[in-house]
């Protein structure tokens, strides 16, 4: 695979009945304590990638990616499993090494496995082509990235079992499991989502898949989320020690936490003794960070902040996975580039904080430990009440759980559920006496001994090996609906795929979605219906305003409207400007430190402007004095002899020239003088002469015989380059 060339998705789905996956379970990061990079030690940081992008500052530090401890999740939910494939790839490169693929809505009601490629809503349908291919296509990102990289999906709903199975034969990484989140939010039977979590766990502990559990999902459903605090811990210890007792490791056991509430709520004051309760209670298990959703509007960048407030108490905490979401959940759109910036902001907020906990620690008295124990103890109270109350099926009838009450308060609204009652309810059923199963990891009573085995014998030698030892005896379904699959999708819009036509993408290739940003000097009733005009005036499609901000209720409100666009661009019809060849920023130090640099500067003619070449000199803008050059300027409105004479007595390297009047070409015609006058005082072929300003053109300032033109646009670092290269060139002849 090379690194520019586009993945071949086609390329991808072929063979696919013959792929076997690399490995089995979880990957954590490679810790490397005190990494040195350009001259910065980090703490916390691990193995550094082979192909990354960095963060945009990066390039002022020798173009360093230092990748956290954490492992980083990236949620990813188009719908179509072939462009989600590609937004993998782009989130490996920016850090992600744990891809959550979210399923279609409905599938935890299917009490069977999906084949096929159907279209999703909201996420894909969970299907073992689909599964297949993804960890195929992240077998190729993470050797292109130099990270192995966990793929994910859930296995819960009424056919829990049957998708972790598939999930072991597939090389799936981690799942979610927690029988809870069936009972609570899916309605399913308990006893059910029992006997399946109870079988779902044991072959997860099989295929050393890393398990996700449910209880975050109490903050988004909860009516105040921060006042299920005490139950989600109730949560969290029935699903961790389940799993342990049906053979999952502790390492393998991560607890799925929320900061529980927001600002404007005082966040880290209620969410900062939360997360630390939750360590004190669980400290042998693994936390994986979720960033709060429940309190999520459309603006991106309040959940940016909300984000990185999470972050702060996943480092003070210690988390070890911390998701991303997309800081665009709040509109229901997952956008490749949201997905993409929140890799980032995880990068660049954890490694931030590389080294925090050598500097600062929490407080053992005071507020917090005394917060932290509240917690505890209306957590055990709960757990209490549970068990005095008949136990968990009892409590779960009863209303125990998403009460909008902080226990042992009780506001008897919480999600009650019937023993009898749910999706799939009366479908457990007894094991005969002589029931057997040929397979290596099943729940529960397995009678091996009438085959003459011993109990801790594998029972699928009886049968050569089950599909967890021998690939070959899974049966591979391709398609099950010819109108509803990849490759009618991908015939679709075949016409985009590595070719030269382009259109705009959001989630899905050619979908030829674009954002408008808009601030309108009015109130946001009107802004709303104003901004849909002007997207129609601009001949967008179905266009639909997806954010709303009021900066002040008369003056003015931002509004941003997507829609489509129908048309497309042939990248082979595009004129290209010439790239300009740059020295990078050591290199233009080098050069100027192994011999000294010196120009004269000055604002030419009659022209008083002097902002532009002041822009390239001064340090302060970033200009070339900063580099070590020696700038002698001159001011404005300097009679060109001054400026060459000038030259000639500091023995300058070269003359820097601005002009912005451009009236009857002056411009022009002064660089026409400096190069004669140049001649005249017989230092041209010793001088370099470059002319700056906005309306120039460097073509037609060649012309007129001045070594390069600069316009709008430029900056120190071109200017340098250049006569850095000029001088070589010079010295060379
Ligand atoms: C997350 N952003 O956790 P359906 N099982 C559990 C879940 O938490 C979820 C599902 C199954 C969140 C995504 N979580 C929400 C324990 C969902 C999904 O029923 O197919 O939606 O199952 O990463």
């Amino acid at each position: 695979m090379k690194t520019n060339e586009k993945l071949d998705i086609r390329n991808i789905l072929k063979d696919l009945d013959k792929y076997e996956p690399r490995r089995r379970g979880w990957t954590w990061r490679e810790h490397v304590p005190n990494l040195e990079m350009s001259g910065n030690v980090f703490t916390d940081a691990s193995k550094p990638l082979k192909n990354s992008i960095p963060l945009p500052a990066a390039k002022y530090f020798d173009n360093i990616d230092p990748q956290p401890i954490q492992v980083i999740t990236s949620e990813i939910a188009s719908g179509r499993f072939e462009d989600d494939i590609r937004r993998m790839r782009m989130a490996a490169w920016h850090g992600a090494d744990h891809l959550m693929v979210i399923r279609t809505a409905g599938q935890s009601h299917f009490d069977s496995l999906i084949e096929g490629t159907p279209q999703g809503v909201g996420g894909v349908p969970i299907t073992r082509k689909q599964i297949r291919a993804q960890r195929k296509a992240l077998d190729i990102i993470e050797d292109e990235v130099g990270r192995p990289i966990n793929y994910h999906s859930y296995v819960s709903g009424v056919a829990g079992p049957d998708i972790a199975v598939m999930f072991a034969e597939e090389g799936v990484n981690g799942a979610h499991q927690d029988p809870q989140y069936n009972v609570l939010y899916r309605n399913i039977n308990m006893v059910r989502s029992y006997v399946d979590a109870a079988e779902s766990k044991k072959i997860m502990a099989w295929g050393d898949i890393l398990q996700i559990d449910g209880a975050h999902n109490a903050n988004a459903t909860a009516m105040v989320a921060w006042k299920v605090m005490p139950e989600l811990m109730v949560q969290h210890a029935i699903n961790s020690i389940f799993s342990v007792k049906a053979g999952i490791k502790k390492e393998n056991i991560a607890l799925s936490t929320v900061p529980p509430t927001a600002v404007p709520a005082p966040d880290l004051k209620i969410n900062l003794p939360y997360a630390k309760a939750l360590r004190d209670f669980f400290d042998e298990y693994k936390m994986r960070a979720q960033m709060n959703t429940k309190y999520m509007e459309s603006s991106t960048r309040e959940a940016t902040v909300t984000h990185v407030l999470n972050m702060m108490i996943s480092k003070l905490t210690s988390a070890d996975i911390q998701s991303t979401i997309t800081p665009d959940e709040g509109r229901n759109v997952p956008w490749h580039m949201y997905n993409i910036e929140a890799c980032d902001t995880a990068k660049q907020a954890l490694i931030g904080m590389d080294g925090l906990l050598d500097m600062v620690s929490l407080k053992e008295d005071g507020y917090l430990p005394q917060k932290v124990r509240e917690l505890k103890e209306r957590a055990i109270l709960f757990f209490e009440e549970l068990i005095e109350d008949g136990g968990y099926f009892q409590a779960v009838e009863h209303g125990f759980f998403i009460d909008s009450g902080i226990y042992p308060e009780r506001n008897g609204d919480g999600i009650a559920r019937q023993i009898n009652g749910g999706i799939g309810v009366n479908t457990v059923y007894e094991r005969d006496e002589d029931y057997f199963a040929p397979v290596p990891a099943h729940f529960g009573y397995n009678n091996i001994e009438q085959y003459g085995l011993k109990a801790d014998d594998n029972p699928s030698i009886l049968i050569d090996g089950s599909t967890f030892e021998d690939h070959s005896k899974i049966i591979f379904i391709d398609e099950l609906d010819e109108t509803d699959n990849v490759n009618v999708r991908m015939d679709e819009n075949e016409k985009y795929r590595n070719s030269n036509l382009v259109k705009p993408e959001v989630e899905w290739l050619a979908d030829g979605t674009v954002v408008i940003d808009l601030t309108l000097p009015t109130s946001i009733k009107y802004a709303e219906a104003a901004s849909i005009e002007i997207a129609k005036k601009m001949n967008l499609l179905e266009p639909e305003v997806i954010h709303r901000e009021v900066l002040q209720t008369a003056e003015a409100t931002r509004i941003q409207v997507k829609g489509k666009i129908d048309f497309d661009i042939d990248l082979e019809k595009l004129v290209l400007p010439e790239e300009p060849d740059l020295l990078s920023e050591k290199e233009i130090r080098e050069k100027i430190d192994n011999k000294p640099l010196t120009i004269v500067a000055g604002t030419v003619g009659e022209d008083e402007h002097s902002v532009g070449l002041r822009e390239i000199i001064d340090i302060k803008h970033g200009g070339i004095e900063k580099y070590g050059i020696n700038c002698i300027y001159l001011g404005t409105s300097v009679p060109i002899t001054k400026l060459v004479d000038a030259a000639i007595e500091v023995n300058a390297d070269a003359i820097l020239m601005s002009t912005i009047i451009s009236h009857d070409d002056i411009h022009y015609k002064n660089m026409k003088k400096t190069h004669e006058y140049a001649i005249e005082k017989g230092i041209r072929d010793k001088i370099i002469i470059v002319a700056g300003g906005t309306q120039v053109t460097p073509e037609l300032a060649k012309k007129q015989g001045v070594d390069q033109g600069f316009g709008r646009g430029t900056k120190g670092n071109h200017v340098a380059s250049f006569i850095l290269k000029k001088r070589e060139e010079m010295n060379e002849n």
